[in-house]
């Protein structure tokens, strides 16, 4: 690729970006004319949170552009400039674009919609300070191509009036509120394919229409200019504080907006090809991740009663014909509800809407349980009570025609727990679709020295389009020469890990230590507290008895909380001020490192995965809904220490039980545990020294420079409360990382099962999850456009 003098590697990194962006602006054209003329049926994937990680190589890679030594010395610098896309939290979000990625890889036509956020999630590391949101411009995107053309009108507020319909299912909006929605184009190249599919992300304009006219001609140009610009805001912002009205309020402007503008897109392309609305649901089908997006269905059932005066029974089972529901959670905090009165605010007509389906749902109900008067109050959209609400997860299980939980045990979970009654009303409707990850950006792209060695053994790359061919890896995974190579490699990653720390959080590992990793969102129900009193019990140890053998441990944690999550940041910044101290003492050198990675990321993610050792997954059994970190870590060849919950069960079953060390409570025995009032965690402190040496050490001041208050209300939270079992599980996980020390100093069985990882972490890749997902769900051909590149 030719770019002209560039002077800095700032601008030359623009300008490649530019011209590879264009490059596949062209073959995505050809794309959507290639699946239009096939007459495909196009799946729209609905997101509030993305994380496409850095996009550079990955583009070029899909180009196909040979890259050669000198020119790799000249990506490594220029793709280091690129600052990702911070447009989600974890998880969700990054499951999201690994799912893009999969589809177009597998040539199946799905458009991505998203927010585009001004500002995005990159919180500054040690939470005392109250974190840093860093600006991430539309001017420093070089990869997203803005379509003013495809501009659409969202609209809010007001009131509804009669609408001439004698059922009174069809009335008229009169809105109060007029913003322009505008998509940026975001592409999404296949791997080994020339199908490049995109992500919409819409962003908040002025409507034209909103100057208001007559303070301009009276002068008061600033005000009005104000009053019309303020819409703006609503894309300003990732992830309002929902703790006050005006964060909630703004939260649930976002996800209208977003449902809004994708929804009349997909139906303004729909009416260009048809006439009929009879073949909507074979054109169409809409995947809404998690309930962030619920209002999807709301909307359509808008556009076809009211604006295009399609019968409601009609458009009820066009509707749900239509959607898919992914559910991503199994704490119920985390199903959105919305005051009815915020609803009557901002939606007026959406709320009718909700209650007109509502009002036919609980007929439904009332016929399948006859007699059951708590059913009704239990299934109904809204919940009673002092302040009303829309339950935005019932919205999505009534009108979804598929839904999915995001690996075995949840989906068991939902079934029997919060979704009881819905499966039983409906038990053709569930089904589980476990997560995966991209080969190609988890291991391709981040270990290009494992990826190496794969394809010399393999003789070949197909293993990164057909991930399942890793097992051919399995056999040789006692080759004496195949294991020092192996053990070579993630050695020099462990050195690349070290120098970035070193230079950017001046702290120097040893590479040749145990490389321990906990890389997710800061939760109380991932136990990052469980973790860190195992770091204290092996600083005690070396305290009390420095000469003990101990084999040399590197911890690394590294994670985000959301800005108001207060146990979060505290739990962030014990983890930071244990490390200080342990980093500190001299007796530790060598032995005992501990490291809080700021900023964490999917480029991070990246540098972390190929180095760890050991992967660190032990929420409380029955919390995490899968878990996609075990999948990036596992591939890499890290063994995994974790409790039997989510996709943890799926990746020991998959792995083998000498790469998954199981430990702890099971997702049945914490739940009685939670609930039958006998858990008495200072019991556990009383009994077991170690854990009451840690528990003192923490609250006494020993990491708080003597500060015997800072930390004390967390210790003592977890003895008085310990709502996730902290105490439950210490032990278990203490002795379960003794026999991964004893394990890890048998170097080559444990260098063996490593490659193992590997090798069966095929089943793991998002190729897989999507596959899944179309043959359960979207039924969508592929189309792969014949074109030149
Ligand atoms: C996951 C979330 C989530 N589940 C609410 N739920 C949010 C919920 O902005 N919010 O309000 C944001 C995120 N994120 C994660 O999804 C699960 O915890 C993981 O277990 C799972 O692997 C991942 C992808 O399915």
């Amino acid at each position: 690729m030719t770019t002209t003098e560039p002077q800095t590697t700032t601008e030359a990194y623009r300008q490649l970006a530019t011209t590879v962006r264009d490059r596949l602006a062209d073959r995505h054209t050809q794309t959507l004319s290639a699946q239009r003329a096939a007459g495909a049926r196009v799946l729209h994937y609905l997101s509030t949170e993305h994380l496409p990680g850095r996009q550079l190589e990955q583009n070029l890679l899909a180009l196909g552009e040979e890259v050669g030594p000198t020119g790799r010395d000249h990506l490594e610098a220029l793709r280091e400039v690129e600052v990702e896309a911070p447009l989600g939290n974890g998880g969700l979000a990054r499951l999201t674009a690994c799912v893009l990625e999969s589809a177009a890889t597998l040539d199946l036509p799905v458009v991505g919609h998203g927010l585009r956020y001004d500002f995005g999630t990159f919180q500054q590391g040690v939470p005392a300070a109250g974190g840093e949101r860093r600006e991430w411009s539309l001017t420093a995107n070089p990869w997203e191509l803005e379509a003013p053309q495809d501009r659409v009108t969202v609209a809010f507020g007001g009131r509804t009036e009669d609408a001439g319909d004698p059922t009174g299912l069809r009335r008229r909006w009169v809105p109060d509120e007029l913003v322009d929605a505008i998509p940026s184009t975001m592409f999404v190249p296949g791997s080994a394919t020339t199908t490049v599919n995109a992500v919409r992300f819409w962003r908040a304009a002025t409507h034209p229409g909103a100057l208001d006219q007559e303070r301009l001609a009276a002068g008061e140009y600033a005000e009005a200019v104000r009053e019309a610009t303020q819409a703006e805001n609503i894309t300003r912002v990732y992830y309002p504080d929902e703790s006050s009205d005006h964060g909630r309020e703004l939260r649930l402007k976002q996800q209208y907006f977003l449902v809004s503008g994708a929804l009349q897109e997909i139906v303004a392309r729909y009416r260009e090809d048809f006439t009929s609305w009879t073949a909507f649901p074979g054109a169409v089908a809409v995947q809404l991740n998690e309930t962030h997006t619920t209002l999807a269905a709301v909307e359509l059932m808008r556009l076809l009663v009211d604006e295009h005066r399609v019968g409601w029974d009609r458009a009820w089972a066009i509707t749900t014909k239509v959607f898919g529901f992914t559910v991503h959670t199994l704490l119920p905090e985390a199903l959105q509800t919305w005051p009815i009165w915020l609803m009557h605010r901002l939606l007026p007509r959406h709320m009718e809407i909700i209650y007109s389906i509502n009002y036919f749902f609980l007929q439904d109900v009332a016929v399948r349980f006859p007699g059951d008067i708590g059913k009704l109050g239990a299934l109904s959209l809204i919940q009673e009570g002092a302040e009303p609400q829309v339950r935005m997860a019932h919205l999505a299980l009534v009108s979804a025609t598929a839904v999915n939980g995001v690996a075995e045990q949840h989906t068991r979970l939902l079934t029997n727990g919060a979704f009881r009654s819905f499966a039983t009303m409906w038990p053709q409707k569930f089904r589980t679709v476990t997560n995966g990850v991209s080969p190609r950006r988890f291991l391709r792209l981040a270990n290009p020295g494992l990826s190496a060695l794969v394809d010399e053994r393999l003789g070949g790359s197909d293993w990164v389009q057909d991930a399942d061919r890793l097992a051919a890896l399995a056999p040789m995974a006692g080759d004496a020469d195949l294991q020092e190579a192996w053990r070579a490699v993630r050695r020099a990653n462990k050195v690349r890990l070290q120098e970035r720390m070193l230079a950017e959080v001046g702290v120097s590992l040893n590479p040749d230590a145990l490389c321990d990793v906990m890389m997710k969102r800061f939760h109380e129900y991932k136990r990052q507290l469980l973790k860190a009193l195992h770091v204290v019990t092996l600083y005690n140890r070396i305290r009390s008895e420095p000469s003990r053998d101990l084999a040399p441990r590197t911890v690394v944690f590294a994670g985000r909380a959301a800005p108001g999550y207060y146990p979060g940041r505290q739990a962030m910044r014990l983890v930071s001020a244990i490390a200080a101290t342990i980093n500190a003492d001299a007796a530790c050198e060598d032995r005992l490192r501990v490291v809080y990675l700021p900023d964490y990321s999917v480029t991070r993610g990246e540098l972390l995965a190929p180095a760890a050792d050991l992967s660190e997954q032990i929420a409380l059994a029955g919390m995490e809904a899968s878990g996609t970190g075990n999948m990036k870590l596992a591939m890499n060849g890290a063994h995994t220490v974790a409790t039997r919950d989510g996709a943890n069960i799926d990746l020991r079953r998959r792995i083998g039980v000498d790469g998954v060390h199981m430990f702890g409570l099971d997702a049945a025995r914490a739940n009685l545990l939670r609930t039958n009032g006998a858990y008495q965690p200072h019991t556990f402190y009383e009994s077991d020294p170690e854990l009451r040496e840690a528990m003192d050490a923490i609250s006494s001041g020993v990491f708080s420079g003597g500060d015997d208050d800072l930390f004390s209300p967390l210790v003592d939270r977890i003895l008085g409360w310990d709502p996730f079992l902290t105490m439950a599980d210490y032990r278990a996980y203490v002795d379960a990382q003794d026999r991964i020390e004893q394990a890890w100093r048998d170097v080559d069985s444990w260098t063996r099962t490593s490659i193992l990882a590997t090798a069966r972490s095929g089943y793991f890749s998002s190729d897989r999850t999507v596959r899944e997902y179309n043959n359960q769900i979207w039924r969508l051909r592929p189309v792969s456009p014949q074109h030149e590149g």
